[in-house]
């Protein structure tokens, strides 16, 4: 099965996207060919510094290959390093109704956070995402819940072009993971963790192992002191819960268990340890990977290549379905 995704390189990815997203890909790219792209036009929709965007999809593409996403085996490449991207999604433009998007969740949260920079970019968003997945005809797309509204009007961009213009695109699916879809905010445990947040409310995958202390034993916690899972009267301490159980594999009961009759505080230490220890290795591959500018922008070079094959085959077959050739 051919599946695609990607994520913004809007500066250090979190603990959520790895355990929404990337933890999925590690899996998956073992029995599908996989393509994993750097999001760079998506990523200039929201405020953003032309100097630190370079930085930030070689820190992403780190951020990748420290996970474990093999190039030998996946695709990695930058968006914008594949024209046929903002072709497709121009092209598909012209067949998606606007009420379709003015229902984006992420356009409406984004353009309240954002109110000086509403760009007709943020509003169609969700086509170039379209045209993202359709470009390779990916069956399935693995990703976090907040993304899930945007790959089923993928699907309903790939009904009407198959029915306006004859069969082409297939109906891409969600692959949501079953724990871990929506990683909250560290500060405020009812919003989910986000890069654009303020630093307290997320781990970013290479925070030192004093910031991941500090932030864990700060996070906000609920009334009460016993470790519980119970999302509804509980959400702070669950959300920690679930990022215990999703790094050590231990199944929610048993943590529980574990720590009956001790405090938040006993259990936030070992969150922390935990924490740390996992994202230990990411910290030395990615110091490692720092210094090796040239053999992860020759990934990307070569990724780019590969995915540009399958994007002209498309576009040739998309062009003559729409007339243009
Ligand atoms: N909190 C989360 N829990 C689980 N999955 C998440 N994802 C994002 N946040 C969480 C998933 O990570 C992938 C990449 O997301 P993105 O960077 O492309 O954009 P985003 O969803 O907008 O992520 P952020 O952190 O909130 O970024 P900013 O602040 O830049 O907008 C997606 O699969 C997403 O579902």
């Amino acid at each position: 099965m051919r599946i695609f995704s990607g994520i913004r390189p809007t500066g250090g990815l979190h603990i959520g996207n790895y355990l929404g997203a990337i933890k999925q890909w590690i899996a998956l790219q073992e029995t599908n060919e996989c393509i994993f792209c750097i999001v760079d036009l998506h990523a200039i929709t929201t405020p953003y510094d032309p100097k630190e965007l370079q930085k930030n999809i070689l820190e992403a593409t780190a951020i990748y290959l420290a996970a474990g996403i093999d190039p030998e085996k996946s695709i990695i490449f930058v968006q914008s390093e594949v024209k046929e991207h903002s072709e497709l999604a121009w092209l598909l433009e012209t067949i998606t109704p606007m009420g379709e998007l003015s229902r984006m969740t992420q356009f409406k949260e984004k353009s309240k956070q954002y109110k000086d920079y509403v760009n007709a970019g943020l509003f169609n968003y969700p086509v170039l995402m379209a045209g993202d997945i359709l470009l390779y005809r990916a069956k399935a797309v693995p990703v976090g819940k907040d993304q899930e509204q945007h790959v089923e009007l993928s699907r309903t961009i790939a009904r009407k072009f198959n029915q306006k213009f004859g069969q082409i695109f297939p109906e891409p699916e969600t692959i949501l993971p079953k724990t871990g879809a929506k990683i909250m905010s560290l500060t405020d445990p009812k919003k989910k963790m986000s890069k654009s947040d303020d630093p307290k409310s997320c781990i970013s995958l290479f925070d030192t192992p004093e910031d991941i202390t500090k932030k864990i034993m700060s996070a906000e916690t609920d009334s009460g002191k016993d470790v519980i899972y119970n999302v509804t009267k509980k959400p702070g301490i669950s959300n920690l819960l679930t990022i215990y159980h999703l790094l050590t594999d231990t199944p929610i009961p048993e943590i529980e268990k574990q720590f009956k009759g001790k405090g938040y505080g006993d259990f936030k230490k070992a969150l922390a340890k935990v924490v740390v220890d996992y994202l230990e290795p990411f910290r030395r591959k990615q110091k490692e990977l720092q210094t090796r500018d040239v053999y992860v922008k020759d990934i990307l070079e070569k990724g780019a290549e590969r995915a540009r094959t399958i994007a002209e085959t498309t576009m040739k077959e998309v062009h003559e379905k729409m007339g243009l050739s």
